[in-house]
């Protein structure tokens, strides 16, 4: 997606909405919570934040982005807190980094608390690692917790990992789509992600398999003691008047 001056004007006019994907608890079979992802609108259809992240990256326009998620998620308490009680939302390096993106964070999270739901901000660990001041302030201030987003791919720092976990800053564990895809046909596959979950029990953080999309993948990641998943096997991302049907 290459349209430069519709997404900048998408952003300065707030025209973002959100799609909002379960995580479901595998053991009872219940939604654990929800994943919120950007969607822009153009002429009648939906684009996926994966068409156009990169852009507003590269316009600079992720806080912005971020804050406008922020407002949305805010706005639509009334309906989440009808369906799940975790709301898990993307989070930009650099949002963590902008005073406004915490002034944001700050008006919303009475209005979420009072409404008894718990922001669980996904971020890479790379993005953790850089922000662990932040990160520090936000859960201890702000009851805010963290979750480690495409886990086991990219560079990993596994002994940051395993002090965010000891000290209690990182909760949830999800691990990268594209390896979870992967458990059918490949053996490695199959060991990285094993030794992820292994490595998640030992560390007590909950793990979420992403890209379940398939009955197998469901079964496998069962077996291998993972308790939480995320996929089309489980659930689309669907619009906020979808949830509650
Ligand atoms: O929705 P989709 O599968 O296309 O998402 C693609 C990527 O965009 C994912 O890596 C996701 O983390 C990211 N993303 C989706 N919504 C947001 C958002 O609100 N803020 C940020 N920073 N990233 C997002
Ligand atoms: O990086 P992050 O985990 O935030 O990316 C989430 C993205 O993955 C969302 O844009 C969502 O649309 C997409 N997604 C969710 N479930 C599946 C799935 O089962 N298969 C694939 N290929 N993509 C998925
Ligand atoms: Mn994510
Ligand atoms: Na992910």
């Amino acid at each position: 997606f290459k349209d430069i001056s519709f997404i900048s004007n998408a952003i300065s006019e707030e025209k973002i909405e959100i799609y909002f994907q379960p995580i479901v608890n595998l053991k009872i079979g219940d939604v654990y919570g929800y994943e919120a992802l950007a969607r822009l609108e153009k002429n009648g259809d939906v684009i996926p934040a994966g068409a156009f992240i990169e852009l507003i990256n590269r316009l600079d326009l992720g806080v912005d982005l971020d804050r406008v998620v922020l407002k949305r998620v805010s706005e639509h308490a009334d309906i989440l807190k009808k369906v799940a009680k975790n709301l898990f939302v993307n989070v930009n390096a650099k949002s963590l980094k902008s005073e406004s993106y915490i002034e944001s964070l700050s008006e919303v999270k009475d209005h979420l608390k009072r409404n008894r739901i718990n922001l669980i901000m996904e971020l890479t660990e790379h993005a953790l690692l850089e922000n662990v001041e932040v990160v520090r302030f936000l859960s201890e201030e702000f009851g805010i917790r963290f979750a480690v987003d495409d886990f086991g791919t990219g560079y990993s720092s596994l002994k940051t990992v395993i002090d965010l976990a000891d000290s209690g800053l990182i909760e949830v564990l999800k691990i990268d789509g594209e390896l979870v895809r992967g458990i059918t046909t490949s053996e490695k596959n199959r060991k990285i992600v094993k030794m992820i979950a292994s490595m998640s029990k030992n560390l007590n953080t909950k793990t979420v398999a992403e890209f379940v999309e398939n009955p197998e993948i469901t079964a496998l990641i069962r077996e291998m003691g993972i308790n939480y998943g995320q996929g089309y096997a489980l659930g689309k991302p669907q619009p906020i008047d979808q949830l509650l049907s």
